[in-house]
Order: C-alpha cells, then sequence, then structure tokens
C-alpha cells in the first residue's frame, strides 16, 4: 500500500517537479553572458515608470535608484530599480526579429549565494513586446518557487524553478527571450519587435500579488521599501537585429563560404579575396557558449564538429576592426 501510495503522490505531484534551466554557470543554464558575441545590438532608448518602494503603502513613495540612462547600452552591473509593478519600455537602432534560437536577452543584477551555486537572490520581472508601441504581449511565464512562506530580503531561490522571467540570471548574466513562443498571435509581427516592455514582478504571496501564466503566485522578496527596491534593469542585449546579424560585414571584397552544411564531423570555411587581418572563428551554442576557437590564417580551415550533439550552432567570424559575419551551422 506504502508504495501505491508513494507511486501516486509521484504521479500526481509531477507537475511540482518541473524543472527548467539552472543558474548561470551550471550545466544546462541558458544564461547568456554580457560579453557573449551572439550580442550584436543594445537597447539605445529606455523610458521607466516607477512603482511605490511598497505597493500596500504608497505614503512611503517611490523606487528611486538609478535612472533610465542605466538601463541603455552594454550591461554593466548599473541599473534603475522599477519598485513595485514598475515599468521599463525600451526601443532599439533597429527593431528584433524572430530568428533562431533566442532573440534578445534581459539583463538584472541578481547575486548567488556564495554557498550554494544553484541559489541566487533574485528579482523577477515580466517580458513583453510589441510591434506597434501600443499593444504589447507577455510571455507566458512560470514560477515553481513555493508560495507557503513570504520570501525577504535577501533570500535565495532556485532558478530552474523560473521561466521566461527577467531576473532568472545573476548580474552580467542575461535571461533569453525567443519570440518564437509568440509567433502566430494576431496584433504581434515576431520578425519586427521594436518595443520591449518590463514590468516587475510584486512579489506578495498575500494581496497584491502577481501570478505566472498558469495563474501561480509568485513569490519574489517582499517587500523591499528602500529606494533601490523591485527589478534593477541592468540591460536588454539584441541578439537578432534587424540588418546586423544577417548580413555579412567583414569586407567588400572579401567572399566566405562554408560547407558542406548541414554537416556530420567537420565544416570547412572557406575565404576568397584575401584574408583580413587577425581573423578569428569562433564555434558556440544557440545559447552563446564557445565551443572553439581558431584563428584563420588560410584560405581554406576546416572545424571538426564530429564530437558535438546534433543541433544548430552558431559561426561567428571577427576581424583586427571588430567587424562580424556570422553562420547558422547544422550538426547532423
Ligand atoms: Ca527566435
Ligand atoms: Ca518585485
Ligand atoms: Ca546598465
Amino acid at each position: 500500500m506504502k508504495t501505491f501510495l508513494f507511486f501516486l503522490l509521484f504521479l500526481t505531484g509531477g507537475g511540482a517537479y518541473a524543472q527548467y534551466a539552472p543558474q548561470a554557470g551550471l550545466p544546462g543554464s541558458t544564461a547568456i553572458s554580457a560579453s557573449s558575441s551572439l550580442l550584436v545590438g543594445w537597447a539605445t532608448q529606455c523610458t521607466v515608470y516607477r512603482g511605490f518602494m511598497d505597493i500596500a503603502d504608497p505614503s512611503l513613495g517611490y523606487a528611486s535608484s538609478g535612472d533610465s540612462s542605466m538601463a541603455i547600452g552594454p550591461a554593466d552591473h548599473g541599473g534603475v530599480s522599477l519598485g513595485d509593478s514598475g515599468v521599463a519600455v525600451l526601443t532599439f537602432d533597429h527593431p528584433v526579429y524572430n530568428g533562431d534560437g533566442p532573440d534578445f536577452a534581459v539583463f538584472e543584477n541578481g547575486f548567488r549565494n556564495t554557498d550554494d551555486s544553484t541559489q541566487a537572490f533574485l528579482e523577477l520581472a515580466f517580458v513583453e513586446v510589441s510591434s506597434d508601441g501600443i499593444i504589447f504581449f507577455r510571455f507566458p511565464a512560470a514560477s515553481l518557487t513555493p508560495a507557503n512562506v513570504q520570501l525577504g530580503n535577501p533570500d535565495y531561490v532556485t532558478a530552474s524553478k523560473l521561466n521566461n522571467l527577467a531576473g532568472k540570471y545573476v548580474s552580467m548574466y542575461g535571461t533569453p527571450f525567443d519570440l518564437e513562443e509568440l509567433s502566430g498571435i494576431a496584433g504581434l509581427d515576431v520578425n519586427n519587435v521594436t518595443h520591449v516592455r518590463i514590468v516587475d514582478v510584486v512579489g506578495s504571496i498575500a494581496g497584491h500579488s502577481s501570478h505566472d501564466s498558469a495563474g501561480r503566485v509568485i513569490n519574489d522578496p517582499y517587500p523591499t521599501a528602500f529606494p533601490s527596491c523591485g527589478f534593477d534593469l541592468d540591460a536588454v542585449g539584441l541578439i537578432n537585429e534587424v540588418g546586423i546579424t544577417q548580413v555579412s560585414k567583414l569586407r567588400d571584397n572579401v567572399s566566405v563560404s562554408v560547407f558542406p552544411n548541414p554537416a556530420t564531423d567537420k565544416v570547412i570555411v572557406s575565404i576568397k579575396g584575401g584574408i583580413p587581418a587577425a581573423l578569428s572563428a569562433t564555434l558556440m551554442t544557440i545559447t552563446g557558449t564557445v565551443l572553439q576557437q581558431c584563428s584563420l590564417s588560410q584560405s581554406n580551415t576546416a572545424l571538426f564538429i564530429a564530437q558535438y550533439p546534433a543541433g544548430m550552432y552558431y559561426l561567428i567570424l571577427c576581424d583586427a576592426n571588430g567587424n562580424k559575419w556570422v553562420e547558422k551551422v547544422t550538426k547532423r
């Protein structure tokens, strides 16, 4: 009977044990390093609408730490604090499009528990996108963090219980968002996303609660009644920015070809028209983990890929001037 009960509990409780990608630095993490060469651009404008330091006591006033300029440009650990249910709207030089894999990443300033690398102090936000700046669509967020005991400051949580919530990863590691998850929605052109909106999660488990896409209460540090409260937006980095990643920018008279593609054991990188100075090739996963790097000094160079799992990879060529050329390589 005991065995049967256990089995039943295991079956019915399965959903509560669902796991998402773990914290930055752990195997299987989808965190995007701020220095990843996948990032081709950063938000260029930001408007912030602050929330209260404590939404349950407006007399305490609004969050005030940082300012909107701190969410522009590359991630640098400095951010603007949104406060309870505060909002930031970001725009870019060029729209974001739905390429393969994640299309942009949001950076917050959470920090790791030095005693347990799976745990971190995280403040969360919903992420929404728009292709007209008027109507926004929210990524379906999930929080499996238990909501029976209120998290406070500084309590740690497990990233593998969070999905599609900005702030899931610690400082200088972006949380990736894939527009593919919102494709087919009327009113949104996933290949012309002009605005990203960040909405602070109010972490209260009783009253003023925020809920994930399945209606679960999201437990996030609350109350945090000080000027730097709520989500601290550091940066929004772009992976698939129209006109940037798709275009060969090495040099006008240089042509690059990669073959065979798809490939099983190796790909040849062939360069015609003269090899630019200090040209390097980097092979990485679609979430930015570097697998191999080499300098290209000959017109034909073989990269061996038999040891990697089947799937898609980025091959990025970069010259001495920082000009980049990107090719997607499929491993069979
Ligand atoms: Ca995508
Ligand atoms: Ca919050
Ligand atoms: Ca910043």
